[in-house]
């Protein structure tokens, strides 16, 4: 595992490497590839989620070795904090959620889209003195709440741990015995918004507050508790870790039987130390996934523009045997109709006695039928093609793997929107030579970089 100097010489390498070989696929399919570099840019992340009063800002303060947040028994953060040391040059303080939103450097412009209340309850902090900090960044997040909606909370407060998640690399879901696993956003955070953010190697779950535990038999209570409703919320048999820890308190003792799980608490500042390491890991999974949408896309519009192709070439043989009748015989039929011109193509044929003039009405009836069959492509077919796809979206290309359908899922929206906005651009387009692109850069380029962590 490379790490430090390495890892940013690897990001460095990657990010040219997408920016020369993907960038002018992501431009012909409608896609920004900033959204990809920007985070790839910026430093590991550190996300802290949970229960409200479940200890996350205390653990923070912990780990930052002073008073940064502030903590309480009722819900005390509203807020979202990003906990960063400052870039050179750059004064300590508190820099508002728009600024933050709007700052290129910064990977949080998917944020934007939550609104002005968000932007109100969101900051970041750019603390000194904290050497972690130098390794990554912390979010503190206002803690999860029973029975509140995204009316109280005045902005889509899931969606946005979802979009925090996405970005961070590694993700503590703390929770205490008071409420262990109950909490109506948290089940919600767990069952819906983090499996489509992040993968469940990322993410770490954490009882926090145990010395309040009465007794080890009342912390088995809790633990077991946590583990049934956590079983109910992942769907999973197997139970992942859950690190049992607690804030020293001053002056108190923890019930006896605790010794046990006196180092947890040292183990997981330790797990999250880890962070930069996942990262390189983390951001080679990222860049993946995004490819292989784009694949997804271009193999969908690969597939959109073979069966136009197909109609076309029906269209083709219809029109052009009409074509080729109006030739020979449209001047033939005018004649009968108004006795105009005196000799048409087929008796100038039968004579043996042709000039220029006798192809003349024939090419005017074939460019006509040609014209005709244009307009009926353009202003007939083709809008109903394009319509009946989009209904039939689903079907447009085979999804023979799970991975496929859950890929499939992500970015049918995005497929939509393509053929909705320009469906005639990419019947022009060769996808083929893309996809070949796109392969190659999943198989030999990032599969060395894989090789490398
Ligand atoms: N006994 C005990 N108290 C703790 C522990 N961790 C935090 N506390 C206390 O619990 C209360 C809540 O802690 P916070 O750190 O504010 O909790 P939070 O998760 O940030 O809460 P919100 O910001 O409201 O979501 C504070 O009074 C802390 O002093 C712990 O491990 N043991
Ligand atoms: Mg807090």
């Amino acid at each position: 595992m490379e790490t430090g100097k390495a890892a940013e010489t690897l990001t460095k390498e990657l990010e040219q490497l997408l920016r020369n070989k993907m960038g002018p696929l992501f431009e012909r399919y409608g896609l920004d590839i900033k959204d990809l570099l920007t985070p790839l840019k910026w430093k590991p992340v550190v996300l802290i989620i949970g229960n409200y009063s479940s200890g996350k800002s205390t653990f923070i303060n912990e780990i930052l070795g002073s008073q940064i947040q502030r903590t309480g028994q009722a819900p005390t953060d509203d807020s979202f904090t990003i906990l960063a040391a400052p870039e050179p040059n750059e004064p300590e303080g508190e820099v508002p959620g728009g600024t933050v939103v709007n700052d290129e450097r910064l990977p949080f412009a998917p944020l934007r889209h939550f609104g002005e209340s968000l932007l109100s309850h969101m900051r970041l902090k750019r603390v000194t003195n904290t050497p972690i900090l130098q390794d990554f960044a912390i979010i503190d997040t206002p803690g999860m709440l029973d029975s509140v909606t995204e009316k109280d909370r005045g902005y889509d407060y899931l969606g946005v741990v979802g979009e925090l998640a996405k970005l961070a690399d590694l993700i503590i879901l703390m929770f205490d015995p008071h409420k262990a696993g109950t909490i109506k956003e948290t089940y919600q955070a767990i069952r819906s918004t983090l499996p489509g953010s992040t993968g469940e190697d990322r993410v770490i779950y954490v009882l926090n507050r145990i010395d309040e535990c009465e007794s080890v038999s009342d912390l088995l209570r809790s633990y077991g508790t946590l583990c049934w409703n956590l079983s109910q919320m992942t769907g999973r048999k197997d139970m992942p870790r859950i690190y049992l820890t607690f804030a020293p308190q001053e002056g108190k003792v923890p019930p006896t039987g605790f010794e046990t799980w006196m180092n947890e608490r040292e183990e997981l500042k330790q797990t999250m130390s880890s962070a930069p390491k996942m990262r390189l890991n983390h951001i080679l999974q990222e860049v993946d996934r995004v490819v292989r949408e784009l694949g997804l896309e271009i193999e969908a519009m690969a597939a959109f523009q073979k069966r136009f192709i197909h109609k076309f070439k029906g269209v083709l043989r219809t029109w052009g045997m009409a074509a080729i009748l109006a030739f020979f015989f449209g001047d033939l039929v005018m004649k009968l109709l108004t006795g105009y011109p005196n000799i048409p193509l087929a008796g100038a044929l039968l004579a043996g006695n042709m000039s220029f003039e006798h192809f003349l009405w024939p090419i005017v009836w074939a460019l006509l039928v040609v014209a005709l069959a244009s307009l009926y492509v353009q202003r007939i077919l083709f809008p109903k093609f394009t319509k009946n796809t989009l209904k039939d979206l689903d079907n447009l290309i085979p999804l023979d793997t799970a991975y496929k359908k859950d890929l499939w899922n992500r970015v049918k929206h995005r497929i939509h929107k393509l053929i909705e906005d320009q469906a005639r651009r990419q019947i022009l387009i060769t996808h083929g030579r893309y996809l070949g692109k796109i392969e190659h850069f999943l198989n030999k380029d990032l599969s060395r970089f894989f090789e490398r962590i």
